[in-house]
């Protein structure tokens, strides 16, 4: 059996991906052993109320992730461009939801593009909501230039407890796509775990690409295992196959 028996070019097509496409460019994942989790602790830095508590440490946390991200040195890899030529030659639609928050996808040439817990490099007003782009280091003193209120400005990231974006647009296309691909997400957040599920319930194909089976491996009907510059580009490949065929 290949691809092609239970994907055609008439599908439509969902691709969550997670920290994992974008290890090989230099970024960290969150719960493999030398991960972000491996040296903070989630309730200090990634919630409302750790922000609430100590906005200093939460700033400076994603300070220093903001600073990483546009280092000269972290650029798309293979896995990134691959899904970029993808939207390029499917007939059917490619919508690519993404949990990370760098912009390593934009980078490589996606468009139609979900940043489902937010963006890096986006600062938002937690008191008036004003989204503010690329003005770098975020600090207690700020004042949001929209409101005039000072320390209210954070990153414009989903932190637990807090509600995704987009939920609607991507419930739409879960259900119905004829095809999802879940990329280097281990399957233990929600509500991202659970779209695997989401879209077998209407009738889609799922495709797990991982270095190693996630949480959720079973409910996929195909899984393939290594680095992602590896089997994203083979596996972008033979989707090329089937829309020009
Ligand atoms: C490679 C590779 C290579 C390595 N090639 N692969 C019980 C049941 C259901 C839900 C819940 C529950 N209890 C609590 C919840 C809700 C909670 C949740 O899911 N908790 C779980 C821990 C149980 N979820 C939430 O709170 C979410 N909101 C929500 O549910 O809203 C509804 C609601 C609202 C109000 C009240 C109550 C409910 C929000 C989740 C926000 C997640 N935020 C973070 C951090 C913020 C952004 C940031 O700082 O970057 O998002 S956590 C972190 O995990 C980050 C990631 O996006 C997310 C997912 O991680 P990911 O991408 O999967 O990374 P890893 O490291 O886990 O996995 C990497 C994988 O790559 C591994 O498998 C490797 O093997 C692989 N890999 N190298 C290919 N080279």
């Amino acid at each position: 059996m290949s691809l092609s028996d239970f994907v055609s070019a008439a599908d439509s097509i969902v691709i969550l991906t997670g920290a994992g496409i974008s290890k090989e460019s230099g970024l960290q994942t969150f719960r493999d052993p030398d991960g972000i989790w491996a040296k903070h602790r989630i309730e200090d830095v990634a919630t409302p109320q750790a922000f609430a508590r100590n906005p200093e440490v939460v700033l400076g946390f994603y300070n220093v992730r903001r600073a990483q991200m546009e280092g000269s040195n972290i650029q798309p890899n293979a896995a990134h461009a691959a899904l970029g030529r993808l939207e390029g030659f499917w007939p059917s639609g490619v919508l690519l939801v993404t949990q990370n928050i760098d912009n390593l996808h934009a980078r490589g040439g996606s468009r139609n593009l979900i940043h489902m817990h937010g963006e890096l490099a986006k600062t938002r007003c937690n008191d008036c909501g004003h989204l503010f782009e690329g003005i770098g280091d975020v600090e207690t003193d700020m004042v949001c230039l929209f409101c005039g209120v000072t320390g209210a400005l954070r990153p414009h990231v989903v932190w637990f407890g807090e509600m995704p974006l987009d939920m609607d647009a991507i419930g739409s296309a879960l259900g119905r796509c004829g095809l999802f691909v879940s990329i280097g997400t281990s399957g233990n957040v929600y509500p991202a775990a659970g779209f695997v599920q989401e879209a077998r319930n209407n009738g889609a194909y799922a495709v797990e690409l991982n270095l190693e089976e996630s949480l959720g491996a079973n409910i996929f009907q195909e899984g393939r295992y290594g680095p992602a510059t590896e089997v994203v580009p083979e596996f972008v490949d033979e989707l090329r196959i089937i829309a020009e065929s």
